[in-house]
């Protein structure tokens, strides 16, 4: 009899997972999210901001998405942090990043992302992963319920962080990816949002236990979040539950979510409370002096007692640090790996003078199709890594394997790396070894210090913390590993979207050959490829009568020629702005956007290197 009530109970809880149906049409709305500058925001159905998600674990989501953007303006979805399981249907085509799994939904058309999320809960987020779009607020959260989540709180809030620009995101990537700025100087935010808003109160009444889910939703800085005379509790990170950990600063880079208990007070306690958010300033190239780095929100008992003041915190080091937290479920290390792969991450200029970002030697530059459709066309070549060209760090993965990513980071920035598809394990993460972005660019390489495997800095960890963003510091080292068992295209990439716009990002094509008998391209796929005018099979550079011609890939552009360094393109610069006070330099060096070719350029540099004495 009870056996009977199980299964029936079983039985039933299958059946009560629920299909979200979304019709979402994205659209420019005006909007004054600081409340300081009016803009237009991308929302949906004319509201912003877009809606948050939620659902319950097993269920099934079919999201269409509408472009109304424009003309020339395409857009797609990613669901950060979902796997995307192919078992349960076409899911890898609705993972999201153009050029990678889906053609850009171009003006007018309609995209179905239909999913399940059999496995995971908790905290992830959607967003638009085509160019820098997400900054203009095509964003929001995706929290998946689990009745067997293992903690307990009478209330959630839902917290996302962002960095608002004035500008829109493609004025932005437009000036940042150009000559005229040979350093590769990333945009400044003019704000941080809290929760697409400035100055916003959270409610608490006493006694009371609150999850507060946070999120950062930003295009660039990592920002640190701390609550005045509250304890946070951390219990779960990027959709992982870990063991509870009590802390008065968070540190979350952009992609990444971090979820907390906080105990309201047991009384009324005759005073509210500040909430302080503060960007990670070292990430900033420059900081304006009109900048406000830190802003103050709210925790409110009773909407009578006066706002609290701004607080500092001694130390942002102090902020907990991922690599020692540990999930709920003991995980074993995955001790030994059976592929390696290091990436060594560099910025750089390339012949156009523009500042580029490369895995090795590689700045990700999109194919002529998108990765998928070359999978998914290509039968038994599908897991040769010819087809899938030399543009875009492609790295085909055997079903079951176990890799091992080492990151090794010869640039002063911070780099949060998310995978697609995959949680991984963090087996090695180092401390930054230089803040200051003065050291010389060329000698980022005598500064950093790279993984030595055979003399890891801390000892591997038993159950190691897993999770989907991790972050990179300046100059030091990350290790990662997962079981490539999860078929598909997945993107690896830095989630601060300048640098995805200098390429860097990598391409894992997993256990090619079980996806092409799980996944078809759908209809509906084809379709929004033919109308933005991308064909519907062949290789990298969209051959199919050859699989291995690949006449016309996109490619980076050209190094520099020896002896041009990035301080040539420095005095060009200069001497460009300088120039902006004469006509004749105007005229002669010519600040509108037709691109000179490289010989032009070189021959202009090297007059300029002259004049200022610079070539030795
Ligand atoms: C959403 O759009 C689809 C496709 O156009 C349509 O079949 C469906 O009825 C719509 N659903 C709702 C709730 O409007
Ligand atoms: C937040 O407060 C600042 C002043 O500190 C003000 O300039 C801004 O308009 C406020 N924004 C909102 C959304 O309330
Ligand atoms: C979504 O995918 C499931 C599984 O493949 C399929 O049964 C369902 O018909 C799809 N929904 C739509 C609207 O195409
Ligand atoms: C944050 O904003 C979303 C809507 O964008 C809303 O659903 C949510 O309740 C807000 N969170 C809080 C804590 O107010
Ligand atoms: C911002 O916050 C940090 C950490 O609390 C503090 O060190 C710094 O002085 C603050 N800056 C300003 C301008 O208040
Ligand atoms: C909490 O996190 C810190 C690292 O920030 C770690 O040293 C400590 O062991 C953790 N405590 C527990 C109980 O997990
Ligand atoms: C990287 O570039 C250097 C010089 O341009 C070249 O010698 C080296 O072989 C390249 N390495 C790879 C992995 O392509
Ligand atoms: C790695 O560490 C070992 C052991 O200390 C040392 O002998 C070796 O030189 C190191 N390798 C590099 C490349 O630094
Ligand atoms: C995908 O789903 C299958 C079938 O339920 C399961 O065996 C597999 O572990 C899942 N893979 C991932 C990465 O969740
Ligand atoms: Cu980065």
């Amino acid at each position: 009899m009870n056996l009977l009530w199980l299964i029936l109970a079983v039985k039933l809880e299958f059946s009560l997972a629920k299909t979200h149906q979304f019709n979402f049409t994205a659209g420019w709305v005006n909007a004054n999210p600081d409340g300081v500058t009016e803009r237009q925001m991308i929302g949906f159905n004319g509201v912003w901001p877009i809606p948050d998600i939620h659902v319950n674990k097993g269920d099934r989501v079919e999201l269409y998405l509408t472009n109304k953007l424009g003309e020339g303006i395409g857009t797609s979805l990613h669901f950060h942090g979902l796997f995307m399981n192919s078992s349960y249907g076409n899911a890898n085509q609705a993972d999201g990043p153009e050029m990678v799994t889906q053609c850009p939904i171009m003006n007018g058309d309609m995209y179905l992302y239909n999913f399940t999320v059999p496995n995971q809960a908790g905290t992830y987020w959607y967003h638009a992963h085509s160019g820098s779009q997400y900054g203009d607020g095509m964003r929001a959260a995706f929290i998946i319920h689990d009745e067997d989540e293992p903690f307990e709180y009478d209330d959630e809030m839902v917290i996302s962080l962002a960095d608002l620009y004035v500008d829109h995101s493609y004025d932005l990537t437009r000036k940042f990816l150009s000559r005229f700025n040979p350093t590769g100087a990333e945009p400044i935010p003019s704000n941080i949002l809290f929760n697409n808003t400035m100055n916003a109160t959270l409610n608490f009444e006493p006694e009371k236990t609150y999850l507060l889910r946070f999120i950062n939703m930003g295009l660039f800085v990592s920002q640190f979040i701390a609550i005045e005379d509250h304890e946070m509790t951390i219990v779960e990170i990027d959709g992982v539950f870990i063991k509870p950990n009590s802390t008065d600063l968070l540190s979350i880079a952009s992609g990444q979510r971090i979820s907390v208990l906080v105990k309201a007070k047991k009384e009324d306690p005759g005073r509210n409370f500040a909430i302080m958010q503060m960007m990670d300033v070292n990430m900033l190239d420059v900081v304006p002096e009109d900048l406000v780095l830190n802003r103050t929100n709210y925790i409110s008992y009773n909407e009578d007692y006066s706002k609290p003041k701004a607080f500092t915190v001694p130390d942002f080091k102090s902020a907990t640090n991922d690599f020692y937290l540990r999930p709920i479920d003991e995980i074993e290390l995955l001790d030994k790996y059976d592929v390696q792969i290091q990436f060594d991450v560099r910025m750089d200029n390339l012949g156009d003078g523009v500042n580029y970002a490369f895995f090795n030697n590689i700045s990700y530059t999109s194919p002529k199709i998108p990765t998928l459709t070359t999978l998914l066309t290509s039968g038994e070549l599908g897991s040769n890594p010819l087809i899938y060209g030399d543009n875009i760090n492609a790295h085909v993965l055997k079903g079951g394997e176990i890799i091992e990513v080492v990151l090794n980071n010869y640039d002063p920035g911070r780099h949060p790396f998310h995978l697609h598809g995959h949680n991984f394990q963090i087996v090695q993460k180092s401390g930054a070894y230089r803040e200051d972005k003065d050291y010389p660019p060329e000698e980022q390489d005598s500064i950093t210090i790279p993984y030595n495997e055979s003399f890891p800095l801390m000892p591997m960890p038993d159950y190691p913390m897993i999770r989907d963003t991790v972050v990179l510091e300046p100059n030091g080292h990350v290790v990662i590993r997962f079981r490539a068992d999860n078929p598909g295209v997945w993107l690896f990439h830095c989630h601060v979207n300048w640098h995805v716009e200098q390429g860097l990002a990598a391409v894992f094509i997993e256990d090619p050959l079980v996806l092409q008998e799980r996944e078809q391209l759908s209809d509906n796929y084809r379709q929004i490829c033919s109308h933005g005018g991308f064909i519907n099979e062949g290789n990298a550079a969209g051959h199919s009568d050859d699989w291995f011609n690949m006449d016309d890939l996109p490619r980076q552009k050209n190094s520099l020629p020896d002896g041009f360094q990035l301080k040539g393109y420095i005095a060009f610069f200069i001497s460009t702005v300088i120039g902006l006070f004469g006509l004749y330099t105007i005229t002669q060096y010519g600040l509108q956007d037709s691109i000179p070719n490289d010989q032009e350029v070189y021959s202009r540099l090297k007059s300029i290197l002259e004049e200022n004495n610079l070539n030795e």
